[in-house]
């Protein structure tokens, strides 16, 4: 038997530790320091991703099956010549968090060092810019002060713009396991709309969309008059407090005015306030919801604020804490892979060039910072960028303002993607598609949001001709004539230059130095277990930073920034507010996870949930299908009535691409303005019109194949063997479209009392059913997937339907395939405890991703009971 291998789970920026075992069975690694063992229902179905239908595994030109060489010919000639006829600016590299440290060092040191644009942006930018700029203004550097220690020290946790529950499930999970240790633990959880986070909340506040800043100069304000302020720790630590102070003393952050403006109570002010002067031990987690605004970088900026006006930073249990979201979006920040920095955290001040040039070795680097993300757009657009080579993101679907950004990447004359799929509507507008080497394949390092490196580590060979990231861009580089300087063999040999960098005249001037690294062996990198920087000639380094109270300015002293709320740029008016983000089982664009029918089962449609009332007031409470419309763009989404998000709002998650629908592109109708400081979009408010679509008719089509006609809107989902898809049209009469999905093959139909039932054969066997309806249903698909390739047998398919009709209600755990349905059946039944509950179903008991909603569901029903008691 072969031995475990030990690896880090390619989703969000917790950074699990992953073992698989000699099967290939996928496991959560107790050694590992972020979650010792523990795995939420992504990370524990990692092997089901991993064999994703349509891999891309040759490289293409132009639609046509190429070998390597002669891809990176063309890559090579086609960048090279586009230099030589319009210079370094007309190319562009735009990366991914998704990236492994390795892979990001040399396109980054290819596109700055070499080429000599700063051209090179990456999904990032969408994603935590705001925090990065927030650190940088704040600390010096772009450097988190806290530790996942810091979870099981606090004593009260605040948790804004941070659906964690679902986003970074583990950590959650030892957030829940820190209040079990230590019942004095609160959170305070502050979003707009009620999620499996809030629900878990001591306090909830739910304020008006994008008014976090005046909620927390609001607070900065109460802390100047509290006895809480360290008045010790800002004088000798601290700058900025007198401009802090003028602007706190305007009238608007008086605790009644900041009340009226986020919409909160007074009361609900007090408590937030009051327990946060209370409790040195706080710790503030914050993640989209602050980053993805027009002010997203003051928005932290007013977060660290509070945190250095109590001194409660680099002290345990209190610190502000920005949650990562990919899985080594740190890493790519190390590298320097935002194109306002140049590398190892450092700008293009003229010393870091001339160190930089240096140690690279080159007399062509970048001479500043390069376009940022929507800037490239806007050169793409203007014929300025020429070529742009786009890896592991899909940007054509996760930009703001994604139709104009496809119609841009549309115009660039060569459009380069790696990916392991050719199928992202990234990856289908490409001239040259590059096969990836993908998980569990490719070899490198990761950062988490605890600044620990962890090593991902292959354990099967990558298919076809499926290559590492690294190598493709090396190959590229030595093609355009650098050979030297990218002749590694290795990630190991990369990761020691990186390493070497990071040290290289430092002197003490950077927090992020991992020098001690540079002289791994191969050996030593292969076994290199997880460790945190900074290293400083250290083992592994400490959990949290500035415990000294020095920090990385030049006098080392952290720097207060007064803010103040500007004029939103687009007034709601009488329209929607729309607010995007993240399911618990999906991941971004779904390139990973929508094929999963594991993943897909507990939300399987794109759709727009909206608060009833708000529903019934805009006469929408009949519709199936919404419009979403703006200036920009519309898209149909299935309506789901839903309390927990305010009236007059609309959240729609972020996921859906044209690959998995006609609808749901919701960055369509998203602005691509954001914060000025950061450049990051604002994702969660934007307004849009909304209005119903009169369908005509709805189906549902199970089928081995994709139907044979599609109609206005359509939505597929896998099953465990072949597919579902919904279909509905407002256009077509249910006469027309049976003929235009039944036009080929033999049909037997069955009459329905809520439709029919049409069953498709060849050659008697089952290809594909189609159950037409004109009310909505919630029909349970596998049961009647399990009947496609057989042969038709009147009993066993009027069974199966029945129980298809019987339906199956949300699925609320995914690994044991547990029912909303279920759940509320064993609680009528007299299930008060989770533990009940747990034994029972078997729900919650696997990677516990859905136990904040068991106990929700436990919870609503306790509070039902009471109130009709009362
Ligand atoms: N399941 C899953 N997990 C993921 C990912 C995924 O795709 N799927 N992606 C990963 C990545 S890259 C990221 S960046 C993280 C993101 O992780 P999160 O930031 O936790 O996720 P989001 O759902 O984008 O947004 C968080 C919350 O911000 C709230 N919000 C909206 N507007 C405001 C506002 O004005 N103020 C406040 N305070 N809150 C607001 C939203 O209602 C939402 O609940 O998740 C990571 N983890
Ligand atoms: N409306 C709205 N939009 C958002 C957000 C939001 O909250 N709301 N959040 C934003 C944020 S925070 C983020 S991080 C972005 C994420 O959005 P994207 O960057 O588009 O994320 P993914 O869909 O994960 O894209 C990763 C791509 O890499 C491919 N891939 C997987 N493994 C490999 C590999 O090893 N090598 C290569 N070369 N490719 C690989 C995948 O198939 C996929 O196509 O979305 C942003 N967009
Ligand atoms: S919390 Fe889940 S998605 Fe995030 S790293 Fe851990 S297992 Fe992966
Ligand atoms: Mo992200």
């Amino acid at each position: 038997m072969t031995a475990s291998i030990h690896t880090t789970c390619p989703y969000c920026g917790v950074g699990c530790g992953v073992k698989i075992d000699g099967q290939g069975a996928v496991t959560g690694d107790q050694l590992h320091p972020a979650n010792r063992g523990a795995l939420c229902v992504k990370g524990m179905a990692l092997g089901e991703s991993q064999t994703l239908p349509n891999r891309l595994l040759y490289p293409r030109v132009d639609g046509r099956q190429l070998d390597w060489p002669e891809a990176i010919a063309t890559v090579a000639t086609g960048f090279a010549e586009i230099i030589k006829r319009h210079g370094p600016q007309a190319v562009a590299f735009y990366g991914s968090g998704q990236m492994l440290t390795e892979d990001y060092y040399v396109a980054n040191k290819l596109m700055k060092g070499f080429i000599g644009s700063a051209n090179i942006d990456t999904n990032s930018r969408l994603c935590m810019s705001s925090a990065v700029a927030a650190h940088q203004r704040a600390f010096g550097e772009d450097a988190v002060p806290a530790g996942y220690e810091d979870l099981a020290e606090a004593e009260l946790v605040v948790m804004v713009g941070a659906n964690s529950a679902w986003t970074h499930p583990v950590l959650f999970r030892r957030l829940e396991q820190a209040r079990a240790a230590n019942p004095a633990q609160r959170w305070i959880v502050i979003d707009p709309r009620g999620t499996a986070t809030s629900q878990q909340a001591d306090l909830h506040l739910q304020i008006k969309p994008g008014s976090d800043l005046l909620l927390f100069n609001g607070l900065a304000r109460r802390i100047l008059d509290s006895a809480s302020m360290d008045r010790a720790f800002i004088e000798q630590h601290v700058t900025g407090f007198a401009e802090l102070s003028l602007t706190l003393g305007g009238s608007e952050y008086r605790t009644d005015k900041v009340a009226e403006a986020t919409g909160l109570t007074i009361a609900e002010l007090n408590r937030f306030y009051q327990a946060f002067l209370d409790t040195p031990k706080t710790l503030t987690l914050f993640c989209m919801g602050i980053n993805q605004s027009e002010q997203g970088t003051d928005n932290a900026g007013a977060i660290i604020n509070c945190h250095l006006l109590t001194g409660r930073i680099g002290k345990p249990g209190a610190a502000p804490f920005s949650l990562t979201g990919q899985p080594n979006a740190m890493g790519g920040r190390e590298v320097g892979g935002l194109a306002n920095q140049l590398a190892a955290h450092m700008d293009f001040a003229p010393g870091n060039r001339d160190k930089v040039a240096r140690f690279w070795g080159s007399d062509r680097l970048a001479p500043g910072p390069g376009l940022k993300a929507m800037e490239m757009i806007d050169a793409l657009e203007r014929g300025d960028i020429k070529a742009l080579w786009v890896m592991g993101s899909n940007p054509a679907v996760s930009l703001p303002d994604s139709a104009r950004a496809r119609r841009a990447l549309e115009k660039c004359e060569l459009l380069v993607v790696s990916d392991i799929s050719p199928n992202t509507d990234t990856a289908r507008l490409a001239r040259v598609l590059l096969p990836a080497a993908g998980w569990g394949e490719k070899d490198g390092t990761v950062t988490n949001s605890a600044r620990t490196i962890s090593r991902q580590r292959p354990f099967k060979p990558a298919p076809g001709a499926a290559r590492p990231d690294w190598w493709a861009i090396c190959q590229v580089a030595q093609a355009m004539g650098f050979e030297q300087a990218f002749g590694f063999d290795s990630p190991a040999a990369i990761f020691r230059e990186h390493a070497a960098l990071s040290g290289f005249e430092n002197g003490g001037e950077r927090l992020f130095d991992i020098s001690a690294l540079s002289g791994l062996s191969d050996e030593q990198y292969q076994q290199m277990t997880p460790r945190s920087w900074p290293l400083a000639g250290r083992e592994t380094g400490p959990a949290r930073l500035f415990g000294d109270g020095h920090f990385a300015t030049p006098d080392g002293k952290a720097r207060l920034h007064p803010a103040s709320p500007r004029e939103r740029s687009e007034p709601a008016g009488a329209r929607l507010l729309l607010n995007t983000g993240r399911l618990r089982d999906q991941w971004h664009t779904m390139s990973r996870t929508g094929h999963v029918a594991r993943l897909m089962a507990a939300t399987s449609e794109p759709q727009a949930q909206i608060n009833p009332s708000t529903l019934s007031r805009g006469g929408l409470d009949q519709a199936l299908l919404l419009q979403l419309h703006n200036e920009r763009g519309h898209t149909l989404l299935r309506v789901v009535a839903d309390e927990s998000i305010p009236p007059g709002q609309v959240f729609v998650p972020m996921h859906w691409s044209g690959e998995f629908s006609s609808g749901g592109r919701v960055n369509d109708l998203v602005s691509a303005r954001g914060c000025p400081t950061s450049g990051q979009p604002a994702f969660k408010q934007n307004p849009v019109q909304v209005v119903a679509v009169r369908h005509q008719w709805q189906a549902s089509w199970i089928g081995l194949e994709a139907p044979r006609w599609l109609p206005e809107w359509w939505s597929r989902r896998p099953l465990a063997s072949g597919e579902c898809w919904s279909l509905i049209d407002s256009q077509t009469s249910l006469a027309e479209a049976r003929t235009a999905l039944t036009r080929e093959g033999s049909w037997l139909d069955w009459p329905l009392p809520q439709g029919r039932l049409l069953v498709g054969l060849e050659a008697g066997k089952i290809q594909g059913l189609l159950l037409f309806g004109q009310s909505p249903w919630q029909i349970n698909p596998e049961a009647l997937a399990s009947l496609l390739g057989s042969t038709l047998q009147p009993s066993l398919l009027l069974g199966q339907l029945s129980q298809a009709l019987a339906g199956t209600g949300r699925l609320v755990c995914s690994c044991w395939s547990v029912t909303e349905k279920r759940i509320r059946q064993a609680i009528e039944e007299g299930v008060e405890q989770l533990e009940e509950l747990q034994q029972q179903l078997k729900c919650g008991t696997r990677c516990g991703s859905c136990i904040p909603e068991l106990k929700q569901l436990l919870e609503a029903s306790q509070s039902q009971s009471l109130g009709e008691k009362l």
